[in-house]
């Protein structure tokens, strides 16, 4: 694998550059992702777009649960790759960084990343149904219900059908729209609307390079696919 004499220019000479990720990012640490490589995630039976959904969250909260703590319990020990580290490095090293993530993990933040944009919240937070209120699960088991109104908790995620988090979506597409280097890093650019992130990017007139191992709908419109895994193709950035 091979950086192109061009790319390795435009790195150098960034000023502002935007990064978007997905769960291939995470692969490295041992995440599975959500689609393809044979490992498509399934909880008892039930596809991931099934049990995280909408759809799901009002039919049965406590399966929603279930597949969430699951997942927590299995992420406590997992820990940033070698991809996650390049990248929270990036922050010092352009006037200009934004990272947004589709991830719930954590992961960016655990490897020293500052003020990542989380597209679909996060797997270790709680919060009301009903109020917003907020519960931090990393430092511990959630209470029963809402501290403030008694409802229901939920993960604090966003789900198939669901709205992202006011005003994530509009601050990303805001830095998407200034960036002149846009990295696409792990994500198959199947879900809306963080898969349009690189389309305004380039609209924008950003040069955008994909890493994957594979290609996705994302390619065609990309000035580079990087084929290969994030930690390895990241690393060779470093000079
Ligand atoms: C490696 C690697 C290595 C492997 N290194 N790479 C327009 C058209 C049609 C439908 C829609 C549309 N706009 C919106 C929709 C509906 C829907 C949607 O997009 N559906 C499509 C699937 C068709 N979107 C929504 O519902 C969103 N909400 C919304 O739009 O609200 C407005 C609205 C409301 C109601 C109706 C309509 C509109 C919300 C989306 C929320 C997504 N939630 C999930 C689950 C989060 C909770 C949980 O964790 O369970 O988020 S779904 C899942 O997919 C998760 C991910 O963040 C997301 C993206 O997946 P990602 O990250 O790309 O992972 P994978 O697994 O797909 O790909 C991994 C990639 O890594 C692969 O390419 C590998 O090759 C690669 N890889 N190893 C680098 N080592």
């Amino acid at each position: 694998m091979q950086i192109s004499e061009e790319l390795r220019q435009r790195f150098a000479r960034a000023q502002r550059v935007f990064v978007l990720t997905g769960a291939g990012v995470s692969a490295e640490s041992g995440v599975p992702t959500f689609r393809g490589g044979g490992h498509t995630a399934v909880w008892k039976g039930l596809p991931f777009d099934v049990i995280s959904s909408a759809e799901m969250l009002e039919r049965n909260l406590p399966a929603v649960w279930e597949w969430f703590d699951y997942r927590r319990d299995f992420l406590e020990s997992i820990l940033p790759n070698a991809a996650h580290y390049e990248i929270a490095h990036w922050q010092e090293r352009f006037p200009e960084f934004t990272l947004v993530t589709q991830n719930v993990d954590g992961l960016h933040h655990k490897a020293g990343s500052r003020d990542v944009i989380e597209l679909h919240g996060n797997i270790w937070r709680a919060r009301c149904i009903d109020c917003r209120s907020s519960y931090d699960m990393s430092k511990g088991k959630r209470p029963e219900a809402c501290l403030e109104c008694g409802d229901a908790l939920r993960p604090d995620v966003v789900l198939f059908g669901e709205m992202l988090p006011a005003g994530a979506f509009e601050i990303a597409s805001e830095h998407a729209s200034r960036c002149d280097l846009c990295f696409v890093v792990g994500t198959s650019g199947l879900v809306y609307p963080a898969a349009g992130l690189p389309e305004i990017a380039k609209a924008a007139g950003a040069y955008v390079c994909e890493v994957n191992p594979e290609q996705t709908p994302l390619s065609s419109l990309c000035d580079a696919t990087l084929l290969g895994k994030a930690g390895e193709v990241l690393s060779l950035f470093r000079s």
